[in-house]
């Protein structure tokens, strides 16, 4: 399916499990820990400066935010998780806010997990890309910030990925940079196929 990316509009931003509308779109969900570069891919996507705002204050964004790129399909972007700052409450709204989110039934197209290239996996990361497994939600892996390794650092980095991340061969990956653009074009046609 082809999408115009410039169109995203902020469809609705949910702070609880109760404002979340029942499932009307097809979905695209950006998920990963904060800071990790969601907002800087998602706006480099959808080719505006600060649609998803890039945040200065890591843990801030703690909600669902949904972009409507058409009458059928949504861009959801998760809250990112692991700030080390967040109180245990903020802690929990989270986990009933985002487990809400992957329990409503929803018509889920792909989850993009995105994992920084530099550095292994977290615990959190971990559980979130196996919770992706055990649900069966389709997924794939991209990998951020590039741009801040090198060519020798960054295949070092791959290579202990693929002892790290389980069924690390068969999930389908994509090595971006918001910085530079790398990978945006692939990260959306592999959006365009799993929307087919
Ligand atoms: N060098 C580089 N920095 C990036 C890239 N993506 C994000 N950043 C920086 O990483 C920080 C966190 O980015 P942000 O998009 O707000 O992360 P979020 O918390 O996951 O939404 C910001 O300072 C960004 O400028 C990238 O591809 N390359
Ligand atoms: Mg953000």
């Amino acid at each position: 399916m082809k999408l115009n990316y410039g169109q995203a509009k902020l469809e609705i931003s949910c702070g609880t499990a109760k404002q979340l509308e029942e499932n009307k779109f097809l979905e695209v969900v950006f998920s990963g820990r904060s800071n990790v570069g969601k907002s800087s891919l998602l706006n480099k996507i959808l080719g505006r400066k600060a649609l998803a705002r890039v945040s200065s204050a890591p843990g801030k964004t703690a909600t669902i935010n949904f972009y409507r790129l058409s009458e059928e399909v949504c861009f959801v972007d998760l809250p990112g998780y692991g700030y080390a700052k967040v109180s245990k409450a903020e802690k929990q709204r989270w986990k009933e806010l985002v487990g809400a989110y992957f329990s409503s039934g929803r018509e889920i197209a792909l989850v993009v997990q995105l994992i920084d290239c530099r550095h292994s996996p977290s615990a959190q990361d971990l559980q979130m890309i196996n919770f992706l497994i055990d649900g069966e939600f389709p997924f794939l892996l991209a990998f951020t910030k590039a741009d801040k390794l090198s060519k020798s650092q960054l295949a070092e980095r791959m290579e202990a990925f693929a002892e790290e991340i389980p069924m690390f061969e068969s999930i389908a990956k994509v090595v971006t940079s918001a910085e530079k653009g790398t990978g945006t074009g692939e990260l959306k046609s592999l959006i365009e196929s799993a929307l087919a």
